[in-house]
């Protein structure tokens, strides 16, 4: 069964945007919604959420209104002192901590087992304005598919891996919630997207491209950097082409949330312990949590 799920994850990399958008809405139908109350959301405000939705669906982002609140950076940053990092791209350099990274380390990425053990990351995935706005631009329930924190660290040479531009290929529609956890300047490594990439049907080679071959399919006017204080949150289709620019100086500290209409067939999820007795949908955090 995870051979041929696997294999269609291969072919579904490979379709262009229309086809993608047709096989999303066929298996969007048969997920179907649930009922969410977005005006509980703590990202939001009131009567904003349809021009959300619009600029995520039409442009592939939308930055949200209010940010996650200082306290509750603090608490995130406090319960990561207790944990390790790890790279990705160079797992032969095993754990670190934040005082003792690698050198030719780009990233330190928390384990998703870890990040989903705490009250305020899970609070702000299941955020219900968030919710909202995800299950219309997947036209169905949404699944979290991931939850990660990393660093991005300054004073490296080159950019590498993500710090490149790519399209992501990780289901045939999903969305990511970006929440940055320090402020981040032009030096600090911001994200960049380009904007009105995700429905774009140019560039489909799946490789990383240069800054110029970007800048001369979409223009310049067309890719935004987001430099913001920290506790900034935006949702990104990052189908459209995006990067995380090379830190210069500094370090970033990035919560990212994956919603997708289904797993990632090339991830194991082992489903972890809620935080006390919090009550999440039991389907859309089916993958990360235990059910209730
Ligand atoms: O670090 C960033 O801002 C880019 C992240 C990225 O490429 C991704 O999440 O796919």
């Amino acid at each position: 069964m995870k051979a041929l799920q696997v294999l269609g994850f291969k072919l579904m990399r490979k379709m262009p945007p229309q086809l993608r958008n047709r096989i999303s809405s066929s298996i969007a139908k048969r997920i179907g919604k649930l009922d969410i109350d977005a005006e509980r959301s703590s990202f939001i405000e009131k009567g904003s959420i349809g021009r959300h939705i619009a600029s995520l669906c039409e442009q592939g982002y939308t930055e949200l209104d209010r940010p996650l609140p200082a306290e509750k950076i603090e608490a995130i940053k406090d319960f990561l002192g207790t944990l390790k990092c790890y790279d990705p791209y160079h797992p032969e350099h095993g754990d670190f901590s934040i005082d003792n990274v690698p050198p030719e380390t780009h990233v330190g990425h928390y384990r998703r087992e870890d990040l989903v053990s705490n009250p305020d990351i899970m609070a702000a995935a299941n955020d219900e304005g968030i919710l909202k706005m995800v299950q219309e631009f997947l036209g169905a329930k949404p699944t979290i598919s991931n939850v990660t924190i990393w660093w991005s660290f300054g004073g490296r040479s080159k950019a590498e891996h993500a710090q490149l531009f790519h399209r992501d290929l990780d289901d045939y529609r999903f969305c990511k919630l970006f929440i940055y956890l320090t402020d981040v300047s032009s030096e600090t490594g911001p994200h960049i997207f380009v904007k009105n990439s995700s429905n774009a049907n140019k560039l489909l080679k799946i490789r990383r491209y240069t800054d110029e071959e970007i800048k001369q399919a979409f223009g310049q006017e067309n890719i935004i950097e987001l430099s913001r204080p920290k506790g900034s949150a935006f949702l990104v289709n990052t189908y459209g082409f995006h990067k995380g620019m090379l830190p210069k100086a500094g370090n970033r500290l990035l919560l990212q949330v994956q919603y997708s209409l289904k797993p990632i067939a090339v991830e194991t999820y082992h489903p972890g312990k809620r935080a006390g007795n919090i009550q999440y949908d039991n389907y859309i955090n089916r993958l990360l949590l235990e059910q209730k």
